[in-house]
């Protein structure tokens, strides 16, 4: 029988001198929300919890019902545990201190519950995503302005995927491992050890819909994949758009590929659409732990220093060949 998630962490944690079991600890809590929100994704209409909830989130979008919901579970399985010193969710305005009758930990975490939720009402796999933050020494009671650390800093990312299969998919820095939960023995176990993305791919991923909206190099790209052999590139190109980020990387880390959420003038107040610190950093760190690239198409992702909670940005990444012909593309215009 294969390893489960927690027996492959704490295997992993001895190599690590000076490992305390907190950040075990802290996994083992993720798991146990990715489980729930496992089971209110699956049991779905049966439990009344799909549509909308009629509120809106601090970036003005929709929210449904699932987003409140797991946006509770996930807080309710982390907050007492320990682990964390503050939370920071694409659900929340602000960020959550952990309520002072938990003790506090050394770990920040920023989340979003229900990526994709868009998917929901149509029974589309949807995904849960997470990006662990070390709390600047000496800090107890962190600020919003403590979560402020590029991408480069995380300690760990994951996310979850709730599709056919749910499964969880992590890196704590030395490579990328993929969990399958089983629904019977209630756990998760490696079923993907040493995850790794082709440098080279001929599939594709963006919302065509945008396409007048967006910059010269991108247009260039795109337009060059479509053309494919009869446009001068070596190969022909397939394209996918799931509009569910998780499911579209779940998909490159399994077969190579490249995913774009560029910059588009659609609404100039916006960067993007995808947030840098629920969305972008942890699936960069994720990808390119796995050996692929991720830039905005002008700087690396977990490069940015961020300026905000909500912040957004352009997102490219995938399979390194692709990824660099794009940057490569935004250097010259
Ligand atoms: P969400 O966090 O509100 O669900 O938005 C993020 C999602 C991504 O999962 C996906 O890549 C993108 O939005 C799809 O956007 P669009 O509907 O514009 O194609
Ligand atoms: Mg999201």
């Amino acid at each position: 029988m294969s390893k489960s998630l927690i027996q492959f962490i704490i295997e992993e944690q001895r190599h690590i001198p000076g490992a305390t079991g907190d950040f075990t600890g802290l996994l083992s809590d993720i798991v146990s929300a990715c489980k729930q929100i496992a089971h209110d994704v699956n049991k779905g209409a049966l439990i009344g919890v799909l549509g909308s909830a009629g509120s809106e989130n601090v970036q003005g979008e929709t929210q449904k019902k699932l987003d409140i919901i797991t946006n509770e579970v996930f807080i309710k399985a982390n907050e007492w545990g320990g682990h964390l010193a503050a939370m920071a969710s694409e659900e929340m305005d602000d960020i959550l201190p952990i309520p002072a009758k938990y003790p506090k930990g050394k770990y920040l975490i920023c989340f979003d519950p229900l990526d994709g939720s868009s998917n929901i009402d149509v029974n589309i796999s949807v995904g849960t995503i997470f990006s662990i933050l070390r709390a600047p020494e000496g800090v107890e009671n962190p600020t919003a302005a403590d979560f402020m650390q590029p991408g480069t800093k995380q300690v760990c990312a994951g996310y979850a995927l709730y599709g056919p299969a749910t499964m969880i998919v992590l890196t704590s820095g030395h490579g990328v491992n993929g969990f399958t939960l089983d629904r019977d023995v209630g756990d998760f176990f490696l079923t993907h050890p040493k995850m790794t993305i082709p440098a080279d791919t001929a599939e594709f991923a963006i919302n065509m819909s945008n396409q007048r909206y967006w910059e010269k190099p991108v247009q260039r790209y795109v337009e060059e994949c479509v053309k494919g052999k009869d446009g001068g590139r070596e190969k022909n190109f397939n394209m996918r758009w799931v509009a569910s980020m998780v499911a579209e990387v779940h998909r490159i880390l399994t077969r190579g590929g490249i995913f774009m959420y560029p910059f588009d003038t659609k609404d100039p107040a916006k960067a993007g659409k995808l947030r840098l610190m629920y969305e972008a950093n942890p699936m960069s760190f994720i990808v390119e732990q796995a050996g692929g690239a991720s830039s905005t198409g002008r700087e690396r992702i977990m490069d940015i220093q961020p300026s905000g909670l909500h912040q957004r940005v352009p997102v490219i990444l995938g399979s390194k060949n692709e990824v660099e012909r794009v940057v490569g593309y935004h250097k010259n215009a």
